[in-house]
């Protein structure tokens, strides 16, 4: 599982390199439209960290990214340390980096921290969650179900709901 992510010529990485940095801003927008101002509502909550906004991007070819926020409302740090999704045989956390409008993605298997007080943000261009080997897309407008695993909290499954693929004006085809 760890290899996908980390073949720069896997189906996941094909995917990345079509994803510029204009598009990674626009979906980020339709992901968390009431970002920074009145507190969003929690999707989900393990222990004292609260996960909100989540959003699930599966466009053709089988890979779907994960964005959301986790705040820690505890005294403790926390780790994000892995999901998974009954519609995808694979999952792994990854990082995005945006060099001159092309993204490229890792896994990162050691997962991203959460320290307290403090929010870990999943976001369009930087972390996020992968799920791959999905065999039919999900329709936009439905929810799937993802479970994230927390090194101290433990599990927590929450229902994401899919958003549409491409930016505003963007017609929804990622040139496959
Ligand atoms: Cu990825």
């Amino acid at each position: 599982m760890r290899g996908v992510g980390d073949d720069e010529r896997g189906p996941c990485a094909r995917w990345a390199r079509r994803l510029d940095f204009a598009f990674a801003v626009a979906l980020l927008s339709a992901a968390i439209p009431g970002c920074g101002a009145s507190g969003p509502e929690p999707a989900a909550q393990v222990g004292d960290l609260i996960v909100v906004e989540p959003a699930l991007v599966a466009p053709p070819g089988g890979s779907a990214a994960l964005y959301l926020r986790v705040r820690n409302e505890g005294g403790e740090g926390d780790r994000l340390i892995g999901l998974s999704a009954p519609i995808a045989p694979h999952a792994s956390l990854h990082r995005t980096r945006v060099e001159a409008g092309r993204a490229t993605m890792k896994a990162a298997p050691e997962g991203f921290p959460v320290g307290p007080g403090e929010v870990l943000q999943l976001t369009p261009g930087g972390r996020h969650g992968m799920l791959m080997g999905i065999a039919s897309p999900p329709e936009v407008g439905t929810t799937v179900a993802v479970t994230l695993s927390f090194e101290k909290a433990g599990a927590v499954t929450l229902q994401v709901p899919v958003i549409a693929h491409a930016g505003p004006g963007g017609g929804g085809h990622e040139g496959h």
